[in-house]
């Protein structure tokens, strides 16, 4: 049954995006579900005004390493690798305007894209990634210490972060949650919700800071 009153509402103010720079730190596990939750956080981002070239991912293994990386591309310093939003579009099949600037961009998350990465300053990083319960621990201590990770160095650096990481007791909860599903109804892609979510703290944390 579909619930009438989960998920965000919607803001009163549009905010406007157009001077804002986001970063998507996304893992690599569970990846079709990944993949597209970053295109849902992507297509929002641009619908509000994000413009194509401050849009910049970077691929972790799993969702574990996203605090270590998110606070690495906050702080503008190591972390190397990364591929521009067309590139990540590209990679997951949507048509970009200029697919020939495409040519000799390798798929996104290989090894040969850990290349000039443009780095901070961002004004709200994204982190994606999808934690399915197995038979052990595993899962709950990834993800507590993914969500104490992310809120600290958010807490630390000022910058803040989307919480995009599904903790998903069942393969079929995950892909509920990123458009995937197969009832049409319940099967809401989370990723828009993070892009809008984005747009309106970046946006904030200018005029708050
Ligand atoms: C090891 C592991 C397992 C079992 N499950 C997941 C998962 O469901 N989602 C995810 O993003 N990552 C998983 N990982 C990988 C860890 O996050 C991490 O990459 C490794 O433990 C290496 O530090």
């Amino acid at each position: 049954m579909t619930s009438a009153i989960k998920g965000p509402s919607q803001s009163d103010v549009q905010y406007d995006g157009s001077n804002l720079r986001v970063a998507i730190v996304h893992a690599r596990w569970n990846r079709q579900v990944v993949d597209a939750l970053v295109a849902g956080a992507i297509t929002k981002l641009k619908e509000r005004g994000v413009k194509e070239h401050n849009i910049v991912t970077q691929s972790v293994p799993g969702s574990f390493e996203l605090p270590f990386a998110w606070s690495r591309v906050i702080t503008g310093s190591r972390v190397q690798s990364g591929a521009s939003v067309t590139d990540l579009l590209g990679g997951l099949g949507v048509s970009t305007p200029n697919p020939q600037s495409r040519s000799t961009t390798p798929a996104p998350g290989s090894a040969s894209t850990l290349i000039n990465m443009p780095q901070g300053p961002f004004d709200a990083v994204i982190a994606i990634g999808v934690l399915i319960k197995g038979s052990t621990m595993h899962f709950e201590y990834i993800c507590d210490s993914v969500s104490h990770g992310l809120m600290k160095v958010q807490l630390d650096t000022g910058v803040p972060v989307i919480f995009g990481v599904l903790t998903a007791l069942t393969e079929d909860q995950a892909l509920e949650r990123a458009g995937l599903g197969r009832e049409e109804a319940r099967s809401h892609n989370h990723g828009e919700d993070w892009g809008i979510a984005a747009v309106e703290m970046g946006f904030q944390g200018r005029r708050w800071s």
